[in-house]
């Protein structure tokens, strides 16, 4: 067992039964003329965290954890969209829209694609949700479940919404979370704070945070329990 000194207490895992979570590092979200952008964020302040997440993505490998990586997505016929998520947005920059990167938030489309620094392994998953969280409408929970996964690390993009949303989620499901702190970004920093807070307020209450150097002295020292 690996222990984490974590908030607001400490975070114990087995490498067998725990995923790291890469939510949403997409181009949509990081580079200019995707989703982000056209939600009128500057999607600069995000790349900052990318050496982290890489850091992070690394340790896991050489950890043998179960990698999951999302992308916020919807199919070419937008079926999967509801209307009120293709309302959002000024008109010519919403859901399905073309823009710079192909269209807006649409599967298979280049600004669709996750970043070319954290490429998946083939044996790393890649699940396509058309919600902010992870658990709606994915068979991510079934899978899961049958790999003997009960704990889950979370890194990714953005803090106070898809990685909120599913670190949530995991919660109810009874997964016991962690969220990796400098490897999270909000295009608010006030609002990552606040979701920092949130989480590790009232004893944790959906889950526990740590700084990455934390995570990685405890793997590479292996700290006994
Ligand atoms: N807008 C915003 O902050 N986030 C999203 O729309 N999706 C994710 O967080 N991935």
């Amino acid at each position: 067992m690996i222990n984490v000194s974590a908030r607001p207490s400490n975070f114990t895992f087995d490498p067998h039964c725990t995923a790291l979570v890469i939510i949403d590092m997409q181009r949509d979200f990081l580079e200019p003329g995707g989703f982000g952008s056209a939600l009128s964020n500057d999607v600069l302040p995000l790349q900052a965290i990318v050496p982290a997440v890489q850091r992070l993505l690394s340790l896991a490998r050489r950890y043998s954890l179960t990698v999951v990586h999302t992308r916020e997505s919807h199919s070419p016929d937008l079926s999967d969209c509801p209307a009120v998520k293709l309302e959002h947005g000024l008109p010519g920059l919403r859901i399905g829209d073309p823009g710079p990167m192909g269209r807006i938030l649409v599967r298979g489309e280049p600004g669709n694609q996750l970043i070319e620094q954290l490429t998946p392994l083939h044996s790393e998953w890649v699940i396509d949700k058309p919600g902010k969280g992870m658990f709606f409408a994915t068979e991510v929970h079934e899978r899961l479940i049958g790999a003997g996964i009960t704990h889950l690390i979370f890194a990714g993009v953005t803090t106070e919404v898809c990685v909120q949303t599913s670190m949530r989620e995991a919660n109810d499901r009874g997964y016991r979370n962690l969220l990796i702190e400098d490897a999270t970004q909000s295009y608010f920093p006030d609002f990552k704070r606040a979701t920092i807070d949130m989480i590790t307020a009232q004893g944790g209450i959906v889950g526990r945070v740590a700084q990455l150097a934390e995570l990685e002295h405890s793997l590479n020292t292996r700290s006994p329990l």
